[in-house]
Formats: structure tokens, C-alpha cells, sequence
């Protein structure tokens, strides 16, 4: 690089990178302003950072003046991006870190020692068009867990218990995760809902480590004593086959419809879908592409599972995933 970064400098950035605020954001950046050696070659990059902190600054002004510094003196506050968010909940080494880390460029840390992720790490997941957001987190004991942590269990829209097929405390650390779940009213459920004061949540138990010795049996007793209370899905993070069927899973977890919206005598932009809720209506659809749209929607047509291309449906018309929907309003 012509403009001879400094380590320093180089540091500045990857806080950059990593900022969750624009208050962070802008911090680094105007600390990388004054480490960037200031000559010809990097000119440019000097005006680009000068921009970049100008856009930082109004940001920063707006999220004070909105209250949005909160986020940032909680880590557990993990802004969603993508078709939906999945955080994972373990205890030590069963293989959080490595689920992530095989399915998306996140940087986290794999390590074979206990503890060595402190802090919610957010990758992003790509399957077929839609990206979703998996958060690597730490690890919970029987009698810890960190503060802010079940935040994210109740902000999250489905959670993955990780246990670890190679150990037989598989079941003591299984029955933990539902603990501490249970303790904040949660379940792990097909789909979300409520029952009294528990709260189902989206979610299913997954058996990591289906290549260790004796992993089999401990499945079997897993799902002998868990199989009634949980969907359990046997994985492992070191097998690529498995790892190129989690995506999908990921997908499925999320109970969300992709369609595609196709303006009246023009192709349907099949780039971006809409994620809507599975069971959503052409109505709910039009609701979600814009608020009037609803109130106006007098007809739609349908590509994808209806009976023959192109057909009329009702407002009240179910959609599927793949669909692409013609509104008229
Ligand atoms: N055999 C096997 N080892 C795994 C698998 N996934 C992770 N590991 C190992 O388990 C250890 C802990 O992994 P890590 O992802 O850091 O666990 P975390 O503490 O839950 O985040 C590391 O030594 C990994 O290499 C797997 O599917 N099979
Ligand atoms: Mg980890």
C-alpha cells in the first residue's frame, strides 16, 4: 500500500469495522484521520475519511438526539439485518463458535479451551437470494449467565440450543439451556406463540459434534429424554456436507415466506424478495410494500403455487415461499 499504513492505524480500522454505533464509528474514524500518514499518496484516502467522518458525525448527532446510545452499553443489543435473526445458546466447547464460523465470515474465535468467545458476535448466513443473521454468543454454566444475554433470547426470532454429541454431559447441559430458557419464560417451539406467561419461542436443539465417537448412542438418549420437549437436528461443524445443509435449516428455522413483487407489465425484481411471515396473505404483502397499498388493493395475480401463471386471487390468498405477486391497485 502506497500510503504506508501504521499497525496503529491499521487497529483504528478494524474498531471501525467492528463499531456497533455511530458514536463508535466515528471515534475510530477520526482516530484513523490522525494516524493516516498525511502526503500525496494518500490523498484520497484522506478525503474519503473526511466524508466518512462527516456522514458519522450526523449520524452520531441523530441516534443522541434518539435515544439510540443505550445500544451501545449493551453488547447483547444486536441490531437485526437480513430475512431474521438466530442466536445460538450453549455452554462451553460444544461448538458455537465453529457452527458460525463454518457458514459465514464472522470473526469468531474457535478455540479448544472454555470461554474464549465473552461477547455476541453477529455473521451473516447466505441462502439461495436471502442472508440471515446468526449471533455467536457465550457460553451459559448451570449457574451463570451473562448479564443482558436472555435480552437477546426475547429479542431474537428463533434460538438454536447447541449441545455437544462427543461428551455424556450432552444431557446435564441440555437440561441447563432449557433451565435458564424456562427460567425466562421461554420454551423452544415449531412456531412462535404464547401459553399463560411462557412465551414459545422458534427453536430447536442442535446435536454438534454427529462425527465423535459414541455420538449415536448419546443421540438416541438425547432424544429419548428431550425428543418430546424439542425438534433435535444432528450436525457437525467439521463436515462439509452438513455445513452446506445448515443454511437451509437456518431458513426453515425462521418460518418466513420469500416473494417477489412484479409492478404491472414489468418482470418481477427477483433480486430482492420480500420476507414475510409463512402464512402471509397478498393483503399482509401489499401492507409490507406500502401502507396505502393495502387500503387500495383491489386485485393480484400470481407466478409460483397457484393453480395455472398469472392467476387472480383474493386479497385473502395465502402465499408461498417463491411466489411472485402482481398487485393492482
Ligand atoms: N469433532 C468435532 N469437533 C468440533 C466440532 N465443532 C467444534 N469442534 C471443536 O470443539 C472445540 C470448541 O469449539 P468452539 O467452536 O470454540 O466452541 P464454543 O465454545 O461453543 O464456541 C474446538 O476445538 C473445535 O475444533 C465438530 O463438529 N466435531
Ligand atoms: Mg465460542
Amino acid at each position: 500500500m502506497a500510503a504506508n499504513l501504521t499497525p496503529q492505524y491499521l487497529d483504528a480500522e478494524e474498531r471501525y469495522k467492528s463499531a456497533q454505533t455511530a458514536e463508535e464509528r466515528l471515534a475510530a474514524l477520526e482516530e484513523m484521520f490522525r494516524l493516516i500518514p498525511k502526503h500525496k499518496a494518500s490523498e484520497k484516502m484522506q478525503a474519503e475519511l473526511k466524508r466518512k467522518i462527516s456522514a458519522a458525525r450526523k449520524d452520531a448527532a441523530h441516534e443522541a438526539s434518539h435515544g439510540k446510545t443505550g445500544a451501545k452499553l449493551d453488547p447483547f443489543h444486536i441490531p437485526k439485518s437480513g430475512a431474521g435473526q438466530i442466536v445460538l445458546i450453549g455452554t462451553p466447547n460444544v461448538g458455537k463458535s465453529s457452527l458460525v464460523a463454518a457458514v459465514s465470515h464472522a470473526a469468531v474465535k474457535v478455540a479448544d479451551y472454555p470461554f474464549s468467545t465473552a461477547l455476541p458476535v453477529p455473521g451473516m448466513v447466505t441462502f439461495e437470494d436471502v442472508q440471515i443473521q446468526l449471533v455467536d454468543t457465550p457460553p451459559i454454566t448451570s449457574d451463570h449467565v451473562a448479564a443482558g444475554f436472555p435480552g437477546l433470547w426475547h429479542a431474537c426470532d428463533a434460538l438454536l440450543v447447541v449441545v455437544d454429541a462427543s461428551t455424556d454431559a450432552l444431557l446435564d447441559d441440555a437440561e441447563t439451556c432449557l433451565r435458564h430458557l424456562a427460567e425466562r419464560h421461554l420454551a423452544l417451539a415449531p412456531s412462535a406463540g404464547g401459553v399463560g406467561e411462557l412465551r414459545l419461542k422458534r427453536g430447536l436443539m442442535l446435536v454438534n459434534k454427529r462425527d465423535a465417537a459414541g455420538a449415536t448412542e448419546r443421540l438416541a438418549a438425547l432424544r429419548e429424554f428431550f425428543g418430546s420437549r424439542s425438534r433435535i437436528q444432528a450436525i457437525s461443524a467439521h463436515d462439509a456436507s452438513d455445513i452446506a445443509g445448515f443454511p437451509e435449516l437456518l431458513f426453515e428455522l425462521l418460518n418466513v415466506i420469500r416473494v417477489y413483487a412484479k409492478p404491472p407489465g414489468k418482470k418481477a425484481d427477483e433480486t430482492a424478495p420480500f420476507i414475510l411471515p409463512a402464512g402471509s396473505t397478498v393483503h399482509a404483502l401489499a401492507a409490507h410494500v406500502h401502507r396505502g397499498m393495502a387500503e387500495h388493493l383491489h386485485s393480484a395475480r400470481i407466478w409460483g403455487t397457484s393453480l395455472f401463471p398469472g392467476q387472480n386471487v383474493q386479497l385473502d390468498h395465502v402465499l408461498h415461499d417463491k411466489d411472485t405477486v402482481e398487485l393492482h391497485a
